[in-house]
C-alpha cells in the first residue's frame, strides 16, 4: 500500500510556489512513488496571502503561525521554505515534535545554527533533506554519472560560475535577500551555495580557500509589498543600507589535489541564472550551464584526435537519470521540474525509513565552507575548511 505522508509547507513565495507543484505533481509524473504528499496545510504570515495560496496552489488548509502548524497531530512532514533566519529554530521545534524536516538552502545563516539544526533531527531519529534541487538536474545526474564511471580520469579543475543580474539597477529596492540580518550574506550564501554542493556532489571535500567580495550599490530605496512569487517588488518611500555583498570570488583547493574557482554574482548583465561549471581532467572535460539546462558538455581525450572535440549531450533519454520520468527524448524539461524529481527523492527515502541525500549533512558541510570563505575575505588569507 502506498503511504501517505501530510505535508505542511511554511512559506508561499518563490519556493512556497516551487514546492507546492512539486507535491502536486509528483504522482502524475513518478507513478511509482512510494509515498504520496497530502498537501494539509500551507502557513504564511499574511492571512490574505496564503488564503489564496492555499486555495491557487491546492492545499487543504492554511495556518497563519508556524508554531501552530508544528502543533498539529495530522503533519507528519515539515516544508521550510522562508528566508534563512528562520530556519534553525522551526527546525528545531519540528524535530523535537517528531516532523520530517525538508529545508531550503542554504541550510542556515551560520555554521552554528546548521549544525544545531543538524544535531536536532539526528537526536529525535527524522528524516530530513536540504534543498539543493540542481543536483536533479538530468544533465548534472549525468555529469556524475561520467565523472563515477572514470571518463573524466583524474580531475585538475573545477571552474564554477553562478551569475545572476536583477539588481544592477541601483534604484532596485532593498529587499530582503539584501538584508545580512535576514538571508545571512548575499550570492555567497544564495547562489555559491548551489555551486559548492554540486562541488562536493562531484568533485569531494574542500580543504581550503580563499575569497574576496564588493558590494557595488551600497544603499538603495525601501521596498513596498513583495511582489508574488519573483524577485521584484514596489519601491517605498526613504533608502537603507545594503548589508551584504554583491558579488562574491573564491579559489579553493579540494582535498583530492584538483584547484576550484567560484563566482556568485547578482551584477552580471545579461545572465539571469547561469548556474554553470566545468570541469576538467586527464580523460576529457565537461561543462555545464543551467540557462542550457538540458544539455551537458563533455569532451574525450579518447576519441580519435581527428574527430575530437565538446559533443553536446541532449539528457533526455529514459536512461538518463529523472528524464525518464517526463516526456519524450528532446521534450526538455524546465526549473520546476527539478523540484518534482527532488520530492522524488524525499518520499522515497521517507517510504523506505532511510535517510534522503543531500540532507542536513550535506548543509552542513557547504554552510562550513560559506563561512570559511566569509572568514578568508574577513582575514584577506587563505583558511582552512573545518565542519
Ligand atoms: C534567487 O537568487 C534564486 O532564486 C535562488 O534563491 C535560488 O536558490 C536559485 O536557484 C535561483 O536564484
Amino acid at each position: 500500500m502506498v503511504k501517505e505522508v501530510n505535508v505542511g509547507l511554511i512559506g508561499y513565495s518563490f519556493m512556497g510556489k516551487a514546492h507546492s507543484r512539486a507535491y502536486k505533481e509528483i504522482s502524475m509524473f513518478y507513478p511509482d512513488v512510494k509515498a504520496v504528499p497530502v498537501m494539509k496545510v500551507i502557513c504564511g504570515r499574511s492571512e490574505e496571502a496564503v488564503k489564496t495560496a492555499a486555495s491557487r496552489y491546492g492545499w487543504e488548509g492554511y495556518e497563519t503561525s508556524w508554531e501552530k502548524l508544528l502543533q498539529r497531530d495530522d503533519i507528519d512532514l515539515v516544508d521550510i521554505s522562508v528566508p534563512g533566519n528562520l530556519h534553525q529554530e522551526i527546525a528545531v521545534v519540528a524535530a523535537e515534535v517528531g516532523k520530517d524536516v525538508f529545508c531550503e538552502k542554504p541550510l542556515a545563516n551560520s555554521l552554528k545554527d546548521a549544525k544545531i539544526m543538524l544535531k536536532a533531527v539526528q537526536k529525535a531519529g527524522v528524516k530530513h533533506m536540504v534543498g539543493f534541487n540542481y543536483r536533479t538536474v538530468p544533465a548534472i545526474a549525468l555529469a556524475k554519472r561520467i565523472i563515477d564511471e572514470g571518463k573524466v580520469g583524474e580531475i585538475y579543475h573545477f571552474r564554477a560560475v553562478y551569475l545572476q543580474d536583477w539588481i544592477v539597477d541601483p534604484d532596485f529596492p532593498l529587499v530582503w535577500r539584501l538584508d545580512k540580518e535576514v538571508t545571512g550574506s548575499g550570492p555567497l550564501g544564495d547562489l555559491a551555495a548551489h555551486s559548492i554542493d554540486i562541488a562536493h556532489h562531484l568533485m569531494g571535500d574542500i580543504d581550503e580557500v580563499v575569497g574576496m567580495e564588493e558590494t557595488f550599490i551600497k544603499e538603495r530605496p525601501l521596498p513596498a509589498a513583495a511582489k508574488e512569487a519573483g524577485l521584484a517588488v514596489e519601491v517605498a518611500g526613504g533608502r537603507g543600507e545594503v548589508t551584504v555583498e554583491d558579488a562574491v570570488l573564491f579559489l579553493a583547493r579540494f582535498k583530492n589535489g584538483a584547484l576550484g574557482s567560484f563566482e556568485a554574482t547578482r551584477f552580471a548583465s545579461g545572465r539571469k541564472n547561469f548556474n554553470g561549471f566545468e570541469i576538467n581532467g586527464s580523460k576529457g572535460s565537461i561543462a555545464f550551464n543551467f540557462q542550457d539546462m538540458n544539455k551537458l558538455l563533455y569532451f574525450s581525450r579518447e576519441d580519435e584526435s581527428h574527430v575530437q572535440g565538446f559533443r553536446t549531450i541532449l539528457a533526455t533519454e529514459s536512461e538518463h537519470k529523472y528524464a525518464g520520468a517526463w516526456w519524450p527524448p528532446g521534450h526538455i524539461i524546465g526549473y520546476g521540474e527539478t523540484f518534482v524529481n527532488e520530492v522524488y527523492e524525499l518520499m522515497q527515502a521517507i517510504a523506505e525509513d532511510r535517510q534522503p541525500s543531500p540532507d542536513f549533512t550535506d548543509g552542513v558541510k557547504c554552510q562550513a565552507v560559506l563561512e570559511t570563505v566569509s572568514k578568508s575575505i574577513a582575514k584577506k588569507n587563505w583558511v582552512k575548511v573545518k565542519s
